[in-house]
């Protein structure tokens, strides 16, 4: 034998004995999770050693020996144990957090970013998502480069183990379109293809169809349907007619024969193909149990298989492989269609540890059991590609970013003029800041104001495209010309793709190591279709900043079906994301400016933190509108640009006897100045709080109040600060066009008596004045609300309005 096929033959009886050792870690902490841990604190959990044990072989192949340090692995969620016990063995994950798998501060029961330390490229959990997100951060990777960045690295591929039934998620085959369109390349989609769902066996001929689909979408396809094992049987006599069975075989049968075993193996063969005396002599050269590991040897369960498919794919292309593997391979309950949450019992753990030769004592022993030496165990460990890879990820540095932007006044504007025109004068720097910024949206680029930006700009695409408009001298606002340094990356009409590009952007600094400051925009009502990509962005901690406009009734002219409601509160509930809805342009110029900074943030937050976290970061949510309002001629003083950060100010301070607060958000601004004016004839030093962010200022109120709990009973709030003079019998009329939980809580920071105006119905189409009108947020609204709440004459200017 020559020495590589020597070296070949060792590799393989190492990955091997790795492979076993992996499927007994993966098993044994969810047997410990459950079987041991129970008893001490009543922690029970799912099982998933089958969906677990189902990718063992594969990612055996790819952590030990395939995967380079640069590449970046989306886990299928059910694998977080075989996950784990893998950076276990290579050193990078520590026996107690095995041990408390699932438990308080263990190793999680996704793989997760954020929550487990031991070097997750990507979280997943909520199927699908993992998936399109490797799709976005090889895009992404492609844009860093093309860009001049990180050019002295090699590039990484981006690889997802995907279960079959996730492959459902419509969001997948949205992300393979836009992939399609943005040239794709260095992206590894592995599939296994185990047949099974959560509940049951999946339909027949999947394949076929995920083959097809792929094709037409551009990707290679490699499908491993058998082992070597059987394709050594195949080349016997009788053989083509024990694959031609196995081929016709229908998923439910080979499940339920996998389940039961050799002798069923022996049974059914014999019944249907033993007739042929060759084959019966095949089937009778093995023993019940040599049958059963040849009909379980898989494609995806098979390391001599594995590793020839993924080295001889040397090119760049995406790639699709199609695993066959079985789901609870090596287990008792190993194609049993009910196994998703399978659990071996005690006794049934005690016959898999005898056959892993595992002592009692022993069970996290990294090389228990396994007929290799340590030594040679630990050196193959240590010379795999992926050790190489540094267990910290990048941190590069922050880029500067200014301490003001500014912006072009007009008298009467939208929040949404104002945002383009800031970008505008962004695009006309040179600056590290102006040139990390990269924007994208799904068609909506021109009607959210990017247009002028991406004019000063460019869009981004590998290859250079003109505008063809342009070169035909055909007038038109917009330049449409793409090349490899445009800053705008345009994606069809899909907010999930949006949000999981967000998503890969936003984690560029520790993905690429180089930092990018993203901005995305949509109509805001379509941010609840994209929601729970955004919810797995931010679980992800992916920086960014989101315009979601227009937004409300402010919408309606274009139909009612596009009115956004419950919006501020998603704003107000999603973690990590730090939601405003400004009113007036030069405060989204001050609130921008520290979303820049605030992006980039990762610092701890101090224990005795009685305020926002500020110093740990998040993205940033931009609730704006068409709605063009008057402006106010003011200068932004230090102190009025840290309330519009902490989330309100004082428009019109309330006086000492004051009876009504009016307190908005956004762009019912000239209904609540107008009211003020008007309530203010029949009721004494009325008040008008503006609230730039009903999210920072209550999150606020929550921590101090938690910080008061805990002892440190100087912790106090800005709200609480803001609303501390107002007179404890003084009303507080909120109103925002949004639903009216949003600053419903306002009265229980110091017990006033609150209405709330806001929006709980949509669908009706016309102006705006209209709109406002039925929905009960216009000035006759809010001074009828005022009217209401607080004692006195009727207020005259009622009658006047209506
Ligand atoms: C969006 C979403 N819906 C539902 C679930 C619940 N769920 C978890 S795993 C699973 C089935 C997964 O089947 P497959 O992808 O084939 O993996 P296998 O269990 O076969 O390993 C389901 C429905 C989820 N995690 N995410
Ligand atoms: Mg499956």
């Amino acid at each position: 034998m020559s020495r590589d096929a020597n070296q070949t033959t060792d590799d393989l009886r190492i990955l091997h004995a790795l492979e076993r050792k992996v499927l007994w870690l993966a098993s044994w902490t969810i047997h410990n999770a459950n079987h041991i841990r129970e008893n001490v604190d009543g922690l029970k959990v799912g099982g998933h050693q089958a969906s677990s044990a189902s990718l063992a072989t594969i990612m055996t192949a790819l952590y030990f020996k395939v995967l380079r340090p640069q590449d970046r692995v989306a886990v299928k969620p059910h694998a977080s144990p075989v996950y784990h016990a893998i950076q276990y063995l290579l050193g990078r994950q520590t026996r107690e957090k095995l041990a408390d798998f699932r438990a308080y501060k263990g190793a999680q029961s996704y793989p997760s970013r954020t929550k487990d330390t031991d070097g997750v490229d990507f979280s997943t959990g909520s199927v699908g998502l993992g998936v399109a997100q490797t799709l976005f951060a090889s895009l992404v990777q492609d844009y860093v480069r093309a860009h001049g960045w990180g050019s002295d690295r090699p590039e990484g591929r981006m690889i997802a183990l995907v279960g079959d039934a996730e492959l459902d998620e419509g969001n997948i085959f949205e992300a393979m379109l836009e992939g399609w369109k943005q040239g794709l390349r260095n992206c590894w989609w592995i599939i296994d293809y185990n047949r099974q769902s959560l509940d049951a066996v999946i339909r027949e001929g999947l394949w076929a169809r995920y083959e097809a689909l792929f094709r037409d979408f551009g990707w290679d396809v490699v499908i491993l349907k058998h082992g070597s094992l059987q394709q050594e049987a195949f080349a016997e006599p009788g053989g083509d007619k024990l694959r031609d069975w196995i081929d016709h075989c229908p998923n439910p049968l080979y499940s339920a024969l996998v389940f039961q075993g050799g002798a069923a193996w022996q049974r059914r063969l014999l019944k249907d193909i033993g007739g042929e005396p060759e084959v019966r002599a095949l089937l009778d050269r093995r023993s019940d149990d040599e049958l059963a590991a040849l009909m379980t040897n898989l494609g995806g369960h098979d390391l001599p298989t594995l590793l020839d498919a993924f080295a001889r794919t040397t090119h760049d292309r995406p790639v699709c492989f199609i695993c066959y593997t079985i789901k609870g391979y090596g287990l008792p309950f190993a194609g049993h269609k009910d196994n998703h949450a399978g659990l071996m019992t005690v006794k049934q753990m005690e016959t898999f540890r005898a056959a892993m030769d595992v002592r009692e004592g022993r069970e996290w022993e990294p090389f228990e059991g396994l007929a290799e030496s340590g030594e040679a165990l630990q050196g193959f460990l240590n010379a795999a590609p992926f050790a190489t890879r540094p267990a910290q990820r990048a941190q590069p540095p922050r880029i500067e970013t200014p301490a003001e932007l500014s912006v072009p006044l007009q008298p009467v504007m939208s929040t949404q003029a104002g945002f383009g025109s800031i970008l505008n004068e962004i695009g006309k720097q040179q600056s590290a800041f102006a040139e990390r910024l990269v924007t994208t949206s799904p068609d909506v680029t021109v009607s959210t104001n990017l247009g002028s930006w991406v004019n000063r700009r460019g869009l981004f695409a590998q290859q250079a495209l003109a505008d063809t408009f342009k070169d035909e001298r055909i007038p038109s606002t917009f330049e449409w010309a793409f090349s490899p340094h445009g800053q705008h990356i345009e994606l069809g009409i899909a907010e999930m793709n949006l949000f999981i590009l967000l998503s890969a952007l936003g984690l560029s600094h520790e993905i690429n190591g180089e930092r990018l400051l993203p901005i995305g925009t949509l109509y805001d009502p379509f941010i609840a279709r994209g929601l729970d990509a955004l919810n797995y962005a931010c679980y992800q901690d992916a920086r960014f900043i989101l315009a979601a406009t227009p937004s409300g009734l402010t919408l309606a002219p274009e139909g009612g079906a596009h009115q956004s409601i419950g919006t501020p509160l998603i704003g107000m509930a999603q973690d990590g994301l730090a939601a405003f809805e400004p009113a007036f342009v030069d405060e989204l110029a001050v609130i921008m400016a520290w979303a820049f900074a605030y992006i980039q943030q990762d610092g701890e937050v101090p224990p005795d933190s009685d305020w926002l976290r500020d110093e740990a970061g998040g993205s940033v949510y931009l609730r704006l509108t068409t709605r063009p309002i008057e402006q106010i001629a003011r200068t932004m003083t230090p102190e009025l640009r840290r309330e519009i950060i902490d989330g309100g100010y004082w428009l019109r301070k309330p006086g000492p006897n004051c009876q009504a607060v009016i307190a908005f958000s956004g762009a019912v601004a000239p209904e609540a100045v107008q009211a003020v004016g008007l309530i203010a004839e029949d009721r004494r030093d009325v008040g008008l709080l503006a609230v730039t962010s009903a999210d920072r200022l209550n999150a606020g109120w929550t921590a101090a109040q938690r910080a008061r709990e805990a002892g440190r009973a100087q912790a106090s709030c800005h709200i609480e600060r803001l609303l501390a003079p107002v007179p404890s019998h003084c009303g507080i009329v909120t109103v925002l066009d949004g639903h009216p939980a949003t600053l419903a809580w306002l009265g229980s920071v110091h017990g006033h008596r609150v209405r709330s105006l806001g929006v709980e119905h949509f669908g009706q189409t016309g102006s705006i004045p209209d709109l406002y009108r039925h929905y009960g947020i216009d000035t006759a609204a809010i001074i009828a609300a005022a009217e209401a709440l607080t004692p006195g004459r009727p207020i005259r200017h009622l009658r006047a309005l209506g």
